[in-house]
């Protein structure tokens, strides 16, 4: 791999397992309206907005039409509520193995640190997590307009930092992530398994396992 000047980080799935919270919540959601939610169901949501996250679980319960934007809104609102309650009791020690380390000596290597996360949480859980302070610039789905696959969150925290493109690697656990990092002209590393994660110039199963 050639030498990189900035690292962006995807959140949910690489540096912390949110997944389990947002599967908790839709679940809820879910029983609420009368059908089952699987964590099968749940890997579609990895990644993806909480939009469109809710108009898949809509559409595993057999109801893709039956409700109209203010009351998805409602949904929307009901599920991320439900959520924020699980992550608001996040503990420091949540953070996945080897992720406070690599980025720390990144830093410390002079390259630039970011989060590229779609998540509108993402303040909520570096601060829970004590990791604020690591990241150079915090791009989340509180700054962007369009979801991933779009390259824009990417693109954004690599001007912020006055960083080329081609000159960032951006670690991801979901295919969205790797076709927006790809988008951007961005090297994408796969975190975890390789078959979600078609198209990544390298695969790792953790951030420990990423030799820098
Ligand atoms: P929120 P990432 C994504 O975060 C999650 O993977 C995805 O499951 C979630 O729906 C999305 O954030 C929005 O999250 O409802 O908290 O705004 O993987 O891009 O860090
Ligand atoms: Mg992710």
């Amino acid at each position: 791999m050639k030498p990189y000047k900035m690292a962006i980080f995807d959140l949910d799935g690489v540096i912390v397992d949110t997944a389990k919270y947002h599967y908790l919540a839709w679940r809820e959601l879910a029983e609420r309206l009368g059908f089952e939610f699987t964590q099968e169901h749940n890997e579609r949501l990895k990644g993806v907005s909480r939009w469109r996250s809710l108009e898949i679980l809509l559409e595993v319960g057999g109801m893709p039409d039956k409700f109209t934007d203010a009351e998805k809104e409602d949904m929307a609102n009901e599920k991320n509520k439900r959520y924020v309650g699980y992550i608001s009791q996040l503990r420091e020690d949540e953070i996945l193995p080897g992720a406070r380390e690599l980025i720390a000596r990144m830093k410390e290597n002079g390259i630039k640190t970011a989060i590229g996360s779609a998540s509108k949480n993402t303040p909520l859980i570096l601060e829970r997590l004590g990791i604020a302070d690591l990241f150079d610039v915090v791009i989340d789905g509180n700054s962007t307009q369009k979801a991933k696959p779009d390259p824009e969150v990417f693109v954004l925290g690599a001007k912020a930092m006055d960083v080329p493109p081609g000159d960032c690697i951006v670690f991801e656990d979901a295919q969205a992530g790797i076709d927006a990092a790809l988008a951007a002209g961005m090297t994408p590393i796969g975190v975890g398994d390789p078959h979600n994660l078609v198209g990544a110039e390298i695969h790792v199963p953790a951030l420990k396992d990423f030799i820098f």
